[in-house]
């Protein structure tokens, strides 16, 4: 039987939306995934492509920049289109951070990616001829969080904290399917709880009191966040015999675009169908703008961003420092890279074992129903 027909993606209802981007040509929009390594950044880039993309002939991935030597950042380009609107999509694939338990270190290079993508776009504006720009400044960043079920981690935190200042961030939880239904809402009451209580600026989609209806969504969709997410691009068959985008467990199937298991609609919508113009105006107008600003106040027009060690009266005695600092780094790094091995080998094995464990939970949960219904046929028969 042929899949039901699906509408068009929904990008062409973009221009419809009351802004000021005059969207004839065409967007360009950049989004960035952050979080933990296994976390499924990858995965739901796939998913959100699987599901969008008819075909992946205008998919091309490559990778540009590294950023030191432990994190390199893949940019994937894509082209969405419909009815001639026509979206240029930019995703930046971040390894996971939090790998090191030199953590400052990990996550620093994705603050300065963003960072630099301000100051790049902004050193082109200073140019006498503005004409086409390299322009990554992110628009939207969907930072994962692990589904402990327990609460934010404090790295979890200090990471938000930052990118909240800097561009629209936008909280998922990842492998949503690894919770139950009740401890998945337990999990996001908590973590909206401390988002509140640690100032953690995260995006706002508009409320248009003029415009009930897309009020409405926007209400919809900040009520939803943190945003639970399932991602897959393998096609498997529920119970019933539908064909699906999920996950196949011996309990059942975690469907990617049933709400009821997760909100992959709402982040959809959010990001690619509903709010994209306003991600990018915000981005232009709040933060670039607080970004340009701030570099106003602290250097010369056209100056380039200062740099710690350019004083040549110092440099002779910094260089000796510095050897002797790096010598005595090194030795001790061998011994902390082992050490860190050995911690990042343990925390893999502890959350396979968590995941096993809640997938035996839904397990026995998924059989106590069974006996329940059994119990209940049998005591109706008597
Ligand atoms: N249970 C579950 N597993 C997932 C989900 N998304 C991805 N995975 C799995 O998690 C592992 C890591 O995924 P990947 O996308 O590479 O994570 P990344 O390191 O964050 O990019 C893979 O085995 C995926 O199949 C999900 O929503 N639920
Ligand atoms: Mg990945």
């Amino acid at each position: 039987m042929a899949a039901p027909a699906v509408g068009g993606i929904g990008i062409a209802n973009l221009p419809n939306q009351r802004h000021k981007i005059v969207a004839k040509r065409g967007a360009h929009f950049t989004i960035m995934v952050v979080g933990e390594s296994g976390l499924g950044k990858t995965t739901l880039i796939n998913t959100l492509f699987s599901t969008e993309l008819s075909s992946s002939k205008n998919y091309s991935r490559r990778h540009v920049k590294q950023l030191d030597k432990l994190t390199e950042v893949e940019i994937i380009k894509a082209e969405l289109e419909e009815k001639s609107f026509k979206v240029k999509l930019t995703v930046i694939d971040t390894p996971g951070f939090g790998d090191y338990v030199n953590n400052r270190d990990s996550w620093s290079p994705i603050i300065d990616f963003i960072d630099d993508q301000h100051e790049t776009y902004m050193r082109q504006e200073q140019q006498p001829q503005r004409g086409e720009k390299t322009d990554l400044r992110v628009h939207a960043c969907l930072y994962f969080i692990r589904a402990t079920g327990h609460t934010l981690k404090p790295l979890d935190i200090e990471i938000m904290k930052r990118l909240g200042t800097r561009v629209n961030l936008i909280p998922v939880i990842a492998k949503a399917d690894t919770l139950t239904q009740g401890d998945l809402a337990n999990f996001k009451q908590r973590i909206r709880a401390v988002i509140a209580a640690q100032n953690i600026r995260i995006y706002q989609p508009p409320i248009d009191p003029e415009d009930t209806q897309s009020a409405e969504h926007a209400r919809l969709l900040a009520d939803a966040m943190p945003f639970s997410i399932i991602g897959s691009t393998e096609d498997v068959q529920t119970a019933d015999g539908r064909t699906v985008k999920g996950r196949q467990y011996l309990w059942g199937v975690a469907e990617v675009e049933n709400e009821n298991h997760c909100d992959f609609r709402k982040l959809r919508s959010l990001v690619i169908r509903t709010h994209m113009l306003d991600l990018i105006s915000t981005t232009e107008e709040s933060h670039y703008e607080n970004y340009r600003q701030a570099q106003m106040e602290t250097r010369k027009f056209g100056e380039p961003k200062v740099k710690k060690l350019d004083n040549p009266k110092f440099k002779e005695e910094e260089e000796g420092l510095r050897r002797r600092f790096t010598e005595q780094v090194k030795a001790e790094e061998a011994r902390f890279r082992q050490w860190e091995q050995h911690l990042i080998a343990e925390r893999d094995r502890l959350n396979k074992d968590l995941e096993l464990a809640h997938s035996a939970v839904k397990q026995l949960e998924a059989e106590l129903d069974n006996l329940q219904v059994g119990y209940g046929r049998g005591s109706q028969r008597r």
